[in-house]
């Protein structure tokens, strides 16, 4: 399969999506929110960009499987050649108003992640990324930190209600006392775009959807730094926990979340 062909691809139908969503991000006061689950909303605009993705997927590309956050997958998901989608990560922010948003696309073939967009058009950025030949924002290379002391390292959290809150109330707090501080940008690519920039030095969420992470994940790892291994036990199906970091302090995360496994 042409995968030169798939990257460009993936970068013209992204940044057409983010230009749909920006209208309606403008326009966000007529939209109907639904609640999917606790702190879990949709509108029209979510599925209206998804579905913008998923017809010029099709137009190009009809032997391609899709999954996407709104739509699923329609069946079995196989990763032969599969498009993974977030038509607006950080919904909230989002429907809200907050500018850490973005459209989310991800490309699987055979198991492998080989490349990943994400682009915020409020904060008019476009991370790429393709496996082994680097990460960028707008043409810049990107590059993780070197943070080395917890004591001086400001890590991304995110938390949803798929999992109890207690553990990472538990984390925080260790990690704290260790001097570190935190943000929480309330969308999961933004917080891994932020780790690929320099911006953080780490991220963790305890369970994450494929959509919200493998680019993001690609990101990282193609800046320098380490990721956990989010494929092993079936996480493209079910999900899994997100952990990433810089060299030097991935290692004390991993510890303090308790994640074992490493791509
Ligand atoms: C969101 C993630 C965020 C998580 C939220 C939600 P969505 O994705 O980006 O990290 O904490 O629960 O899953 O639903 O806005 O695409």
């Amino acid at each position: 399969m042409d995968l030169d062909v798939r990257f460009g691809a993936a970068i013209a139908i992204a940044e057409e999506a983010a230009q749909l969503a920006l209208r309606h991000f403008e326009n966000r006061g007529a939209l109907t929110v639904e609640h999917k689950g606790l702190q879990d909303l949709v509108s029209a605009a979510d599925r209206e960009v998804e579905q913008l993705v998923r017809t010029r997927i099709a137009e190009r590309f009809p032997e391609d499987a899709l999954l996407g956050e709104e739509a699923g997958s329609g069946g079995a998901v196989s990763s032969r050649a599969l498009w993974v989608i977030d038509p607006i990560d950080g919904t909230t922010n989002f429907l809200r108003g907050l500018p850490h948003w973005g459209v989310v696309l991800a490309f699987v073939a055979d198991e492998v992640v080989e490349h990943g967009v994400i682009v915020a058009p409020v904060l008019r950025e476009r991370y790429v990324a393709r496996k082994g030949r680097g990460a960028f924002c707008n043409d810049r290379p990107l590059k993780v930190t070197g943070t080395a002391k917890l004591s001086e390292a400001v890590i991304g959290f995110g938390s949803n209600k798929k999992t109890p809150h207690q553990p990472y109330l538990a984390a925080l707090d260790q990690l704290l006392a260790e001097g570190i501080e935190y943000r929480r940008l309330g969308c999961a690519s933004m917080n891994l775009a932020a780790v690929a920039s320099g911006k953080l030095d780490g991220f963790y969420e305890a369970k994450l959807s494929p959509w919200d992470a493998l680019a993001g994940m690609l990101l990282v790892h193609e800046a320098g730094g380490r990721c956990n291994d989010y494929l092993a036990d079936d996480g493209l199906l079910r999900g899994n926990s997100v952990l990433v970091g810089n060299r030097p302090l991935y290692d004390s995360l991993a510890a303090a979340f308790k994640v074992f496994s490493e791509a």
